[in-house]
């Protein structure tokens, strides 16, 4: 199988960097792909986004033959669906769960996560510089 990680990024993180600074820094997801091949110690990096669930379930199920691990920051499908929960414990590699903003400290519909029951680990509030945080634990679990 190939050395590839996949960054999956659910609806509206297209508008990283780009709305909402306060809550979601200035870098864009153009960026978080940049940081992330700086980290990734050999292991290829395919980061992508989505506004569709079914979209994002079709990549986890792609990711079973294509991909050594996947981070994943479902968006506000963190907190709704059963779905991609189900597709994500369909794949056998470690799966990291990141959020830019601290969903703690939020609101109480954010506070649960479906995906965390399948993720090894959880990021939350770190910023964008979760990700790449996400990413060195990765390389950790796969080398
Ligand atoms: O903190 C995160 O990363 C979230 O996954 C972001 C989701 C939110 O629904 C989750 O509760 C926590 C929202 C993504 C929206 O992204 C934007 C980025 C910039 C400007 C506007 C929205």
């Amino acid at each position: 199988m190939s050395k590839t990680i996949y960054i999956l990024n659910g609806p509206n993180l297209n508008l990283l960097g780009r709305r909402q600074p306060e809550i979601y820094g200035r870098d864009t997801l153009a960026d978080v792909e940049r940081q992330c091949r700086e980290v990734a110690a050999g292991l290829t990096v395919d980061l992508r986004q989505t506004n569709s669930e079914a979209e994002l379930i079709g990549w986890i199920h792609e990711a079973r033959d294509k991909a050594k691990g996947i981070i994943i920051n479902p968006g506000a499908f963190t907190h709704t669906s059963i779905a991609i929960l189900d597709a994500l414990n369909a794949f056998e590699g470690p799966v990291l769960e990141v959020h830019v903003s601290n969903v703690h400290k939020r609101e109480s519909f954010r506070h649960h996560s479906y995906v965390s029951l399948r993720a090894e680990g959880v990021i939350a509030g770190f910023g964008v510089d979760g990700y790449t945080l996400a990413m060195r634990r990765m390389v950790m679990l796969v080398k």
